[in-house]
């Protein structure tokens, strides 16, 4: 085995990351003074990439990695991998579904129940001590209200199962509709959002869905909706979505993701009617640890079979 065998894109956990160097004996992309430099002069040895959502794998990188086989990727979404690239050369991609389904489904009810009822904004309400001066402003009723989800995936049918609990009518807005899911489909995402008290957006991020949660989506819900990505930020035309939360065409939002992450609209920071989380849905001890299993099974299955666990494809 080659000692440049597996290329690490971008770090991990600490833990995860030694794993991977002493166990895979990895190299780690992101400590080489120019990546890209040194994949073109040393990538010829590299058969699996490494890597994550976040880091994901460009096809400058896939290109300058002539025997590459395999991709494993350590998060469910793959918009930042150079899919077709890969797939082009029929280098495998794999990624770690199902595992994050109920952490990332709890933060999309979490971010839901509070852009309704100013969960957050009432914590910073009693913590500046407003509180003496007068009441708190009422909310809105989260129980037995209407949710619309864009993309019946399986995050999307976990957020619906929630969903029962707080007696809410469901309706979903897909590619197809799903053979045997018990919700409501609505083949327009204008009708769905035009119904929907509450849009959750959980579909996958990348070309397809680019923009789709467009100015007349964004209005169509109006000014009593309540928007919450879980998705990713290309979703929502985040310049339509921040103009209708400050002048009142959208009620308000509970948003994970971003377009330019780790950054996030500056003109969204003043607006209590919006809550914003850091991308951390997955973020809990224990999806982290079932995803990182997982990536490390991807790998060892490629390793010892030649075929990844979860295809993306
Ligand atoms: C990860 C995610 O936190 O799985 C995904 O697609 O976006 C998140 O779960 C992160 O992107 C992993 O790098």
């Amino acid at each position: 085995m080659s000692a440049f065998q597996i290329l690490q894109v971008g770090p991990l956990a600490p833990p995860t990351n030694l794993t991977l160097q002493e166990r895979f004996g990895a190299v780690a992309l992101w400590q080489q003074a120019d990546p890209l430099a040194w994949a073109r002069e040393h990538g010829g040895a590299v058969r699996v990439v490494v890597t994550s959502a976040r880091h994901g794998c460009t096809a400058a990188l896939i290109a300058a990695l002539p025997r590459l086989e395999a991709i494993v990727s350590f998060g469910v979404g793959y918009d930042s991998i150079a899919l077709d690239a890969a797939l082009a050369r029929g280098i495998q991609v794999s990624n770690t579904p199902d595992v994050l389904n109920d952490c990332v489904a709890d933060l999309a009810f979490g971010l839901l129940i509070d852009a309704a009822r100013g969960i957050a904004y009432g914590d910073r309400f009693v913590r500046a001590q407003r509180w003496p001066q007068g009441g708190f402003p009422l909310t809105t009723r989260v129980s037995g209200k209407k949710l619309g989800i864009l993309g019946l995936g399986r995050i999307g049918e976990i957020v619906a199962r929630r969903a029962g609990g707080f007696d809410m009518e469901i309706a979903y807005h897909n590619r197809r509709q799903r053979d045997g899911a018990p919700w409501r489909f609505e083949p327009d995402l204008k009708a769905l959002a035009t119904w929907s008290d509450f849009l959750v957006v959980a579909c996958v991020g990348g070309p397809e869905t680019e923009g789709l949660v467009s100015r007349e989506i964004i209005e169509a819900l109006g000014p009593k909706g309540i928007l919450v990505n879980v998705s990713r930020g290309s979703v929502i035309d985040e310049a339509a979505m921040v103009a209708a939360l400050a002048d009142g065409k959208l009620g308000g939002a509970g948003l994970d993701v971003f377009r330019d992450e780790p950054n996030a609209p500056p003109a969204l920071l003043a607006l209590d009617n919006v809550v914003l989380a850091p991308h951390m849905a997955s973020g809990t001890h224990e999806t982290r640890a079932a995803m990182t299993a997982l990536t490390l099974e991807n790998l060892e299955a490629f390793l010892a079979t030649g075929k990844v666990l979860n295809p993306v494809l």
